[in-house]
């Protein structure tokens, strides 16, 4: 079976490529960008505008995984924002821009500097549209907390900050196969998993 990944995320790419291509599934990417307004005011609405809005264009199955990191003290934020989180005026100088991940994390340690309740969440919400009128949704969900400043280099994102519950270090400090296991990401292909393996054999 062949899944388009409605991204321009390549860590994204990556993770999802790794976990599923063991099942069989071979994980391509779009030829081309779509600009794909993510107008929604959550993960479930703007994976399916991305999703829906790639299967229109190339009409076979496709996958779109909408996330972000939650920090409850700062209201939620940066949730639906997390990608371009620097780029969010929020009093303050503006970030200097290096690459996208470094400004939002130079921002979020910033806003958090005096902040005592550091914890935070991991959320993925994947939509697979199958077929015309067919489409299922997963998600999860990875629990944690704020550090003070970025440790590892793997992964990508907010990894570097983001230390996951009974762990003592960041996501970017964990082996790839172990943030699979205890990812939002993970958690939720997983459950797609099981929906796939019961479709393939209908
Ligand atoms: P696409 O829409 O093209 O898939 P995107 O990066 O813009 O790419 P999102 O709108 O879903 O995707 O934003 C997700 C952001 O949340 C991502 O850019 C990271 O900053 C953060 N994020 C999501 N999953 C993460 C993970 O596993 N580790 C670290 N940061 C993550």
């Amino acid at each position: 079976m062949k899944i388009l990944l409605a991204t321009q995320n390549l860590g994204k790419y990556r993770e999802i490529k790794r976990m599923l291509e063991p099942l069989g599934v071979e994980v391509i990417l779009p030829e081309e960008k779509l600009n794909v307004e993510e107008k929604g005011n959550s993960f479930m609405e703007n994976a399916y505008i991305k999703a829906m809005a790639y299967f229109e264009k190339y009409r076979i199955p496709t996958l779109a995984d909408d996330s972000g990191l939650v920090v409850p003290s700062l209201g939620g934020y940066p949730g639906v924002f997390s990608s371009r989180f620097y780029s969010i005026d929020w009093g303050g100088r503006e970030e200097v821009q290096t690459s996208e991940d470094e400004a939002n994390i130079r921002k979020l340690l910033r806003l958090m500097k005096d902040v005592s309740d550091r914890r935070a969440y991991f959320k993925a919400v994947l939509c697979l549209v199958l077929e015309e009128g067919l489409c299922i949704f997963s998600e999860g969900t990875c629990e944690g907390e704020i550090v003070h400043s970025p440790r590892g280099s793997g992964g990508f994102g907010y990894d570097p900050i983001f230390k996951p519950k009974s762990y003592e270090k960041t996501m970017a400090e964990l082996a790839p196969e172990e943030k699979d296991l205890i990812s939002h990401r993970g958690k939720a292909l997983r459950k797609l998993k099981e929906f796939l393996e019961l479709w393939k054999k209908c």
